[in-house]
């Protein structure tokens, strides 16, 4: 395989955010994988680019305007005014009120549509955010430490260009809102690898969440239980995804890398290690297709930088030492000060053999059902529809249905091609 371009969106200012005290969201995480990426010397083998911030604009192309607004005026010292607002916009113990938030969802949204952007204009072959990957966030509302989804809004750019893009998404909890977003169309399957049941948040992602209308079997679940370690879990990542890959035949790809899989994680409940979560990245890589990573959850702040350190390697084709070089956050990964530490917790592996063979057989079966990939003719010039205001009630529809009016050509609509 020929090496791919990678570029690489970073801002210096993200990790200064603070969602509160006690929170486990730190963007802090983002400061020592920077710094991990530059001490490799990694930043010689691909382009940096300082984040775009989002307007509102760019916001509102998924995001209702009421609810862009309302993040756009709260700050910590006005939250009396909005009392009445805040459950209606979910805001509260998990997703705070913090100093500056507005600036931070444009940063990391702005870097997704940015990276998307770059990979529609055949810049790059891999564009990498890790300030990115916020799923649970809903057109309406904040959820699970996310306020705007920047994975929906690159998305959306990327479909200007592609008339099928796969989001894969590896973060222990469901990628809700991005489901959600297209469970209607078949222009996106949306496929998530999570921890499920014993109300693990956000309490989707069973495996019969299967899509509807256009988009029936285009939303793939994989829900997992506690304890799941690198070989049970590439088990089933390869051959799933190597099923979508044949059956659904994606132009794009959006690779969601949230951290918290890891094992000896705060939050999740998986026993990854930072070579096997790297290894999907390794296998997504390999398909050789447009793709842009995101970042995600990650609450063992040492080891998120870590894991998003020896991916940016991975998606570069660079060795990295094992020995970690000096840099501005060294003492955080003592006492090892290496790469790839045991994070192999005492979590017993709760998926048996059993179950993660039927998982197997129901989720190839599903896929097998595919009629076929969505194609699409495209104007030569796509008219940038997305930046253009749309009604409310258009809006409404406008995701779920995404293939029945945007700047593509129905009229030239080519049949679906035939398994
Ligand atoms: F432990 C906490 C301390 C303070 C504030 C919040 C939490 C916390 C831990 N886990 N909150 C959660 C999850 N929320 C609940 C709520 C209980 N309610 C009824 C819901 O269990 C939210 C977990 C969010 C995970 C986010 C993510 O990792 O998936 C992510 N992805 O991209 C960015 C973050
Ligand atoms: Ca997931
Ligand atoms: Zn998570």
């Amino acid at each position: 395989m020929t090496k791919r371009r990678v570029s690489y969106f970073y801002d210096p200012d993200v990790p200064h955010f603070h969602y509160g005290s006690g929170h486990p969201m730190k963007p802090q995480r983002l400061a020592l994988t920077n710094s991990l990426v530059f001490s490799y010397d990694l930043y010689k083998k691909m382009e940096i680019y300082r984040s775009y911030k989002a307007t509102e604009r760019d916001l509102t192309r998924f995001h209702s305007e009421e609810y862009i607004d309302f993040l756009k005026r709260i700050t910590p010292n006005n939250i009396d005014e909005f009392s009445s607002s805040l459950s209606r916009f979910n805001i509260g113990e998990d997703c705070p009120v913090f100093s500056g938030m507005y600036d931070f969802f444009c940063m990391s949204a702005g870097a997704s549509i940015e990276g998307a952007v770059k990979l529609n204009n055949q810049m790059c072959d891999i564009a990498i955010n890790w300030s990115g990957g916020l799923h649970h966030a809903k057109r309406f509302e904040a959820s699970g430490f996310c306020y705007v989804n920047d994975i929906v809004l690159a998305i959306l750019e990327l479909l200007k260009y592609h008339p099928r893009v796969l989001y894969i998404d590896i973060d222990v909890h469901h990628g809700d809102g991005v489901q959600e977003a297209f469970y209607l169309t078949d222009r996106v399957m949306t496929v998530s690898f999570h921890k499920f049941g014993a109300n693990f948040f956000p309490g989707t992602g069973d495996l019969y969440e299967l899509g509807a209308d256009r988009g029936k079997n285009y939303s793939i679940n994989v829900p997992l239980k506690d304890g799941i370690d690198d070989h049970n879990y590439l088990h089933l990542f390869r051959p799933v995804l190597q099923t979508v890959m044949s059956y659904y035949r994606p132009t794009a790809i959006v690779l969601q890398c949230g951290a918290d899989s890891l094992g000896n994680d705060r939050l999740g409940g998986f026993n990854l290690s930072i070579k096997g979560h790297g290894e999907c990245v390794k296998f997504v890589k390999s398909f050789g297709v447009p793709t842009l990573v995101l970042g995600g959850g990650g609450y063992t702040i040492r080891n998120v930088a870590r894991c998003w350190t020896y991916e940016t390697g991975v998606l570069l084709d660079a060795q990295l030492n094992h020995v970690l070089p000096m840099n501005d956050y060294f003492e955080y990964f003592s006492p090892d000060f290496c790469l790839f530490p045991d994070l192999s917790s005492h979590l017993e592996n709760m998926n048996s053999r059993q179950y993660l063979e039927q998982l197997k057989q129901k989720v190839c079966e599903l896929l097998r059902q595919l009629e076929g990939a969505p194609s699409v003719a495209m104007h030569s010039f796509p008219p940038d529809i997305l930046g253009q205001a749309l009604k409310e009630d258009e809006q409404e529809t406008f995701y779920n249905k995404f293939s029945e009016n945007d700047y593509y050509d129905h009229e030239q609509d080519i049949d679906k091609d035939p398994h």
